[in-house]
């Protein structure tokens, strides 16, 4: 079949809008008309050339939501007509990720995965005769993706494309790490570097954990009131302080229960680690730093009890997880609406990526 699709052909160019062919589902694999996708910045890392992993020619987006149209043999879990979210972070429930009980982190197709491929090693995506390879799995750039059964999550029917998309991975992400990773605890004084898709979320994950001070930290000014809506009871502008750590550090008499880097700058991620109460203080990063980057403490900062962990997907088990995120955003128990601040129609995907580095929109979400 065909599929209107935005495709990254280089690193560091604009998408672009054409139509590719896309075969239909193999074995194990299912047929998904995506309604909406967010834009993450991970996409733009991506585009911009920063990922060790990225491949181009490649359909890009891993935020999306939409309705099973077909699905390959063997197919037992969805079915046609199904809405589901697609996983970049599959739950195979079998491999000894699985099985561990000890991470989210699924091993099952993650080799292909790396490389642009379906499990069985190829791509269902070409462009006159030439291989477009996938996206983190998923690939929601494309009207129509094909994605393994054990990638898609499937949810209730009455929450909306356009917002639930973003449980896809911001929501999920930002929540997730406060209370599976982090599993922040009453009280707990925490705080936040980047207030933005991410940010925002773990911001509203603080709150609903309980929390005490929740301070927020971004040299966007503009984000001390988004902060706010969600939580948010203290914000430092780095640019408008001496030290940040030593601010942080003294404001939270002697530091944070948990801080999270949700930046991807390893400066800021040291920061974060640095501002954790001596002891106990437990340091996340979420944030994707650019290829060739390492992080760099004095290792007296671990020896004095502080602690450095990340998380992917917010620690969320995919296919268990997601469906019951959506009803908490159904049910009123997190708020997705405000943050989306950009609807865009596929041909305007591209300024989606420049509101996202002008620092002007916290989610844009393409509705095909
Ligand atoms: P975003 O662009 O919406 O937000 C980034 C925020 O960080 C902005 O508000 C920006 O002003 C702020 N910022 C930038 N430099 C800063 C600094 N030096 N100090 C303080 N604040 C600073 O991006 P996003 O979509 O929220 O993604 C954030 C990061 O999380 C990215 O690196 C992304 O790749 C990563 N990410 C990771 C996962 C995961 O599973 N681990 C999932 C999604 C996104
Ligand atoms: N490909 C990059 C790493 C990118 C990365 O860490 N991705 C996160 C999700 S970001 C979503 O916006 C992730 O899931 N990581 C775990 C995994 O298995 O990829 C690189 O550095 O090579
Ligand atoms: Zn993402």
């Amino acid at each position: 079949m065909k599929t209107r699709a935005a495709v990254a052909f280089e690193a560091k160019k604009p998408l672009e809008i054409v139509e590719l062919d896309l075969e239909g589902p193999k074995d194990g694999e299912v047929l998904v008309e995506i309604m909406a996708t967010g834009i993450c910045h991970t996409d733009a890392y991506t585009l911009d050339g920063l990922d060790s992993e990225g491949l181009f020619p490649s359909v890009l987006g891993h935020e999306g939501a939409g309705i099973v149209r077909a699905v390959g043999p063997g197919v037992t879990s969805v079915t046609q007509d199904d809405h589901v979210i697609p996983l970049y972070t599959p739950e195979c429930r079998q491999c000894k990720m699985c099985l561990s009980g000890k991470t989210n982190l699924c091993s099952a197709i993650r080799e292909t995965q790396g490389k642009g491929l379906m499990p069985d090693g190829t791509s269902r995506f070409s462009y006159k005769g030439e291989t477009i390879y996938h996206y983190m799995g998923c690939s929601t750039f494309s009207n129509f993706t094909v994605l393994p059964e054990i990638a898609v999550a499937k949810i209730r029917e009455d929450a909306p494309f356009k917002t639930s998309c973003y449980v896809g991975c911001g929501v999920t992400t930002g929540v997730g790490a406060v209370i599976n990773t982090a599993d922040v605890k009453p009280g707990d004084n925490i705080v936040v570097f980047g207030l933005g898709g991410i940010g925002l979320n773990v911001l509203q994950g603080a709150k609903m954990a309980g929390a005490n001070r929740i301070v927020g930290v971004d040299i966007n000014p503009d984000r001390e009131e988004w902060g706010r809506k969600f939580g948010m009871t203290d914000f430092v502008n780095p640019r408008n302080v001496g030290d940040v750590v030593e601010t942080l550090v003294n404001m939270l008499d002697g530091g944070a229960d948990y801080t999270f880097d949700c930046t991807g700058n390893t400066e800021v991620m040291r920061q974060a680690l640095e501002s954790c109460h001596k002891g106990w203080g437990t340091s996340i990063i979420i944030g994707v730093a650019e290829a060739g980057k390492t992080i760099e403490t004095r290792p007296f900062q671990l020896v004095t009890g502080r602690n450095w962990r990340g998380t992917a997907f917010g620690g969320a088990k995919g296919r268990t997880d997601v469906p019951k995120i959506v009803d908490w955003y159904m049910n009123g128990k997190i708020q997705i609406d405000p943050m989306i601040t950009h609807t865009l129609t596929l041909e305007e995907i591209n300024k989606g990526f420049d509101l996202m580095h002008a620092g002007e929109s916290i989610r844009s979400v393409v509705v095909y």
